[in-house]
This record gives structure tokens, sequence and C-alpha cells, in this order.
């Protein structure tokens, strides 16, 4: 009898598992042509109540609405689903940032631009996302906002309950947020309006040439 279970036997190399890649005939370059732009990934990073989702998604509107096809994977929608297994372990946010980055791929690998919105607190993690990826395309925007202003907020009422401890291994409460070493953009979602640091995106994105139609913000394609 075969002794495998299915999660030993799914992480074996490839080779051993008798698969093999399949080359579609409609390619990456086919799709973005169509699209009339890149696929691409831009990451945002930052603790609970930075201001990621709302950054992220007001990004989506400008680009959106500026011609090109957007998906956003947002933390908490992600969790009612792809990654509803999982919890906030070390061990399990890493399996959400890596799920998170092989979805992504596959959207950009369609042509889209694709924005995430997690906490991804581990360095090494965000890194691994980086690395599955051509470099320039994964961007990744680091929102900057104090502890004491994300606590101030406090939007959904969790870091009341972290201090209490209601909710364990709370990110910037009792589990650590390793900050982005050198992030592509970096906005500090804790002082700037939304305005501001949404004009700081979208510059970097059009500066570094992934903005090709005219965007709401005046960007030029
Ligand atoms: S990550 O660390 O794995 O990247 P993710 O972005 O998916 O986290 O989810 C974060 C959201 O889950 C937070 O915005 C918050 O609403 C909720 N949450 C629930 N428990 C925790 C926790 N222990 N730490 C951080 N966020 C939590």
């Amino acid at each position: 009898m075969n002794s495998f279970t299915f999660s030993e036997f799914d992480k074996s190399p490839p080779t051993q598992r008798e698969l093999r890649w399949h080359h579609s005939s409609v390619t990456r370059s086919d799709r973005e042509r169509q699209n009339a732009h890149s696929g691409l990934i831009v990451w945002f990073t930052g603790l609970s109540g930075a201001g990621k989702s709302t950054l992220a998604s007001r990004v989506e509107e400008v680009i959106f609405h500026g011609g090109y096809r957007t998906y956003l994977l947002d933390g908490d929608n992600v969790r009612y689903g792809l990654c509803s297994d999982l919890g906030f372990s070390e061990a399990d946010r890493k399996e959400n940032i890596r799920r998170i980055g092989e979805t992504s791929k596959l959207f950009m690998d369609a042509g889209i631009i694709v924005l995430t919105a997690f906490i991804s607190p581990f360095l090494a993690d965000r890194e691994l996302v980086r690395a599955l990826v051509q470099p320039g395309d994964f961007i990744e925007v680091y929102c900057n906002a104090a502890l004491h202003v994300c606590e101030s907020r406090d939007p959904k009422g969790l870091y009341k309950k972290a201090r209490r401890g209601e909710i364990t291994e709370f990110t910037g409460v009792s589990s650590p947020y390793e900050a982005p070493l050198k992030p592509e953009v970096e906005v500090f979602t804790g002082q700037e309006s939304l305005d501001v640091c949404v004009t700081a995106v979208i510059d970097h994105l059009d500066l570094c040439g992934k903005l090709t139609k005219k965007t709401a913000l005046g960007a030029k394609v």
C-alpha cells in the first residue's frame, strides 16, 4: 500500500511526481499585448489599521478607470475563502503569504495588475514572493504608520481585544512586524493624506514605465 499522505506526496519535487509544465500557446506577452499594458504585482504591507486596504483600493480605482485590468486581493477577504483554514501563527502567516504570492503570480501571468493588501509581517516571506517573479514585476509599497496611530484608529476594535489578551499573536502587540528594508515605495499613511499616498504610488508606477495609458491623476500611458 502507498504509505504517502497527500501532503508528503505534494511536497515532493515535480520530477518525483511525474509532473511536466504545460506551456500554453497563448502567452503572457499575448495577453499583455491584448490588454495594452503589462501585468504587475503591487504589494502593500504594513500594520493592521495602517491603511493598506484603503490605499490599495483607491490606487486600484484610479488605475482601473485609466483603462487597466486590475484585481485587488485583500487580507480579510482572502481569509474568507482561499485561506479560511489558516490562523495567525508564524507558520500560518507564512503559508498565507505563499498562497497569495502564487495567486498573484497567476494574475500577473494573465496580464493583470494585481494589488495585494496583507500585513505580510515577515521580511523573508515577502522576499519569497519577490523571488517568484522577474525583477521589476514586484513593487513593494510600505504603508508606514506608527503603532500608536494604528492603535488609536483601531477600526475593528482588534487592538483593544489584543491588549486585553482576547486575541493572541496580534501584529504589533504580541507578534512582530518586520518593516521592509528597501521598499520600492514608502508612504506615511499615519501622517499623510490618502491623496498624497495615492499620488506617490501612481507616480512611482508611472516613472518605472508601468503605466502607459492616461490615468485619472494624469499619468500617461
Ligand atoms: S498576515 O499577517 O497573514 O498577512 P492578513 O493580512 O492576512 O495577515 O490578515 C490581517 C487581518 O486579519 C487584520 O486586518 C485583522 O482584521 C485580522 N486579524 C485577526 N487576528 C489577527 C492577528 N492575530 N494579527 C493580525 N491580524 C489579525
